[in-house]
């Protein structure tokens, strides 16, 4: 037997003031959208309105539809938009005795800037005539759009002719709608906020991207308030997950009213930020032309309001390239916003002016954080292995975990991506990392130049400090430096300590400074169990260079900063220790002082490092043999 499903859609009303769509609501559902006391008084939509329609599908299945009802009056086209952030198809509404208005348009125009792909229209007013005049009308006003085969189903909430029609319409097209994703990054376009006696705060959004769980811990932006969801209903059940697609009220007691907005998002904790500096791709409508205002190119630098998801900010746009934006072109531009959006690679936005009487463009999401270079112009946004490689492409190198996170793909989409374009020589993946070829390539050429140069101009080093070739190569992350090192490693280089070099170099000190070596041998040998300080030896660059040279090949035994021992020296000290110990017994510093000829300065930390080496330790104020003697 077939398991039955149930499938989550949201629908949106769209369509020119007064044209039925709320009356349509209440005929498909049952209940009333108009909730406001002055959208009652008045007869007109102000705010959005919601309600539920359940369908069945041909196969069985079951299809559960939040519908947002809308405004269609030009004055409240702002709210009209916070209800389409997120989906899956619209009910456009025309009325039979009005036909294609201004608003008929503007809601079409804002529905494509979004990316809406599906619709079904609704000839409403059927009773009052003219079905195919205006049927003929709106097929005209649809060709060229995404809706240009969509189903025109003429009806009348008088007669209730076609609404039969119109339900049996709406689950053949949802019932072939592919489901919201799940990736595993939800967000809640929050678009109600209010509060419940006894109960508390309750937000109300449509919930994309992943599931929400009562209990879980989420976030609020962009205020940043974290907090925890106590419950969650959805079409007036109390559920304990929230599904991508689904109208959902979610309970935040320990969040005042005044906290949050319309706009805001409601997310889980996580280590992404929202941005007010966006790169995007905008465009000016191709319907647009003549010379109303609307018409008009957009000025480069103006100033504009953005909608995305529920929210509504204001912000100033800066195009990549001088001109004004022409309609039906597409320009890359910079946007900066008074106040930052949680967007994602691929969201979509409407763009109205400044006066909000017009809406003027829309644009998709190309870079949510807007801090690196501009993705090519090119790219395939929902691609992720095309995103991934323009990525990398763009900003060189990015940690796995870090990267495309605020995008529309999971994080186990991106993962693969990186192994398929690895496996295919397309990227260059080393531990945290994931690289750009070229990027990669130069880096490597680069650190590999840094260590030769070490090795000509300072021969006499082992190799170059890896905080040194860090801070040459410009590398901000130390997981890059050390995917980098780990890398020439598997090669001609080896790493020691904090130094790297090539597995060929051996060093030597230049000819010049010979006599200088032997100088400083002569000094430590006269009196070899107390030679003279640093201090004495290290006189001029030279000493010090032909010193710490001797120190780093292990000629030279530096036992304090200032106690410096020939190695022969220091191998006949500590033979000489443990003889002494094995004869008498456990001794004193002072003892053994005398014993080997010597002075506190060079004994008390010689002994020290000879209980560091495991040669003897400790036992009260006397040094004893260890007993897992290392000689
Ligand atoms: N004759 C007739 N009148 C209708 C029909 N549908 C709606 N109306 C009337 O048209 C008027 C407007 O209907 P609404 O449903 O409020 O229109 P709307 O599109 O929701 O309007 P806004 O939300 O303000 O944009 C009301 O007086 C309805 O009774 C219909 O099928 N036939
Ligand atoms: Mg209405």
């Amino acid at each position: 037997m077939r398991v039955v499903t149930t499938r989550h859609f949201i629908i949106a009303t769209a369509g020119h003031v007064d044209h039925g769509k709320s009356a349509l609501v209440k005929a498909l559902t049952g209940s009333d959208p108009d909730r406001l006391p002055e959208e009652k008084k008045r007869q007109i939509t102000i705010d959005l309105g919601f309600a539920a329609l359940k369908l069945t599908a041909a196969n069985g299945d079951k299809i559960h539809a939040g519908i947002i009802d809308v405004p269609g009056h030009e004055d409240f086209v702002r709210n009209m938009i916070a209800g389409l952030g997120s989906i899956d198809l619209a009910l456009f509404v025309v009325a039979a005795d009005d036909g294609w208005m201004p608003q008929s348009e503007e809601h079409l125009q804002i529905l494509n800037y979004l990316g809406v792909q599906r619709a079904v229209i609704a000839l409403t007013k059927s009773d009052l005539g003219r079905i195919d005049v205006v049927g003929n009308q709106i097929r005209e006003r649809l060709t060229g759009t995404p809706f240009t085969d969509s189903p025109i189903v003429p009806t009348s909430v008088r007669t209730g002719t076609g609404i039969e029609k119109l339900v049996n319409t709406l689950a053949i097209q949802l019932a072939t709608t592919d489901c919201q994703r799940d990736i595993r990054k939800p967000r809640l376009f929050i678009d109600r906020v209010f509060t419940l006696r006894g109960i508390g705060t309750i937000v109300t959004g449509t919930l994309t991207g992943g599931c929400l769980r009562r209990g879980q811990q989420v976030v609020v932006y962009p205020t940043n308030h974290e907090t925890r969801i106590r419950s969650i209903q959805s079409y007036d059940q109390e559920v304990e997950v929230a599904h991508p697609g689904m109208r959902t009220a979610v309970n935040l007691p320990d969040l005042r009213v005044d906290q949050i907005k319309r706009g805001d998002v409601l997310t889980l904790l996580n280590h992404d930020a929202p941005s007010a500096t966006l790169i995007v791709r905008v465009e000016k409508s191709p319907r647009l032309n003549g010379d109303k205002i609307v018409a008009h190119p957009l000025k480069n630098g103006s100033s504009m309001y953005v909608h995305h998801g529920a929210s509504r900010v204001a912000g100033r746009i800066k195009f990549r390239e001088n001109g004004s934006l022409e309609a039906g072109k597409e320009k890359i531009a910079r946007l900066k916003l008074a106040s930052p959006i949680f967007a994602f690679i691929g969201d979509r936005f409407v763009v109205r002016d400044s006066s909000e009487r017009h809406t003027i463009a829309g644009g998709i999401v190309l870079d949510p954080d807007g801090d690196k270079e501009l993705l090519a112009v090119g790219v395939t946004l929902d691609n992720v292995d095309s995103l991934v490689r323009a990525t990398l492409a763009q900003q060189g190198f990015a940690r796995r975990e870090n990267l495309l996170t605020k995008s529309r793909f999971s994080a186990d989409e991106i993962s693969e991506a990186l192994t398929n374009l690895e496996k295919n020589g397309e990227i260059i993946v080393r531990r945290d990392i994931a690289a750009d070829c070229e990027f990669w390539r130069q880096l490597r050429a680069q650190a590999i130049g840094l260590v030769d140069a070490a090795h000509n101009e300072s021969p006499d080093r082992v190799g170059i400090d890896l905080g040194e070739l860090r801070s040459a190569l410009r590398i901000q992350e130390p997981e890059l430096l050390e995917s980098l090192v780990t890398d020439l490693c598997k090669g001609n280089f080896v790493r020691k300590g904090s130094v790297i070099r090539r597995t060929s170099h051996r060093p030597t000190l230049p000819i010049h400074v010979q006599p200088v070596q032997k100088r400083i041998r002569e000094a430590l040998a006269e009196q070899p169990f107390d030679p003279p300080s640093r201090k004495a030896i290290e006189v001029d660059p030279e000493t010090r260079q032909v010193l710490r040279f001797l120190i780093e090949n292990g000629d030279v035994t530096e036992l304090a900063f200032d106690v410096l021992l020939l190695l022969e020296s220091f191998e006949r000290m500590k033979s000489q220790v443990a003889e002494f110990i094995s004869k008498n017994g456990p001794s004193t510093v002072s003892q053994l002082r005398q014993a080997l000829g010597t002075s506190r300065r060079v004994m008390v930390p010689l002994l020290e490092r000879l209980d560091r080496d495991g040669v003897t330790q400790r036992a009260g104020d006397k040094r004893m043999l260890c007993r897992s003697r290392n000689l």
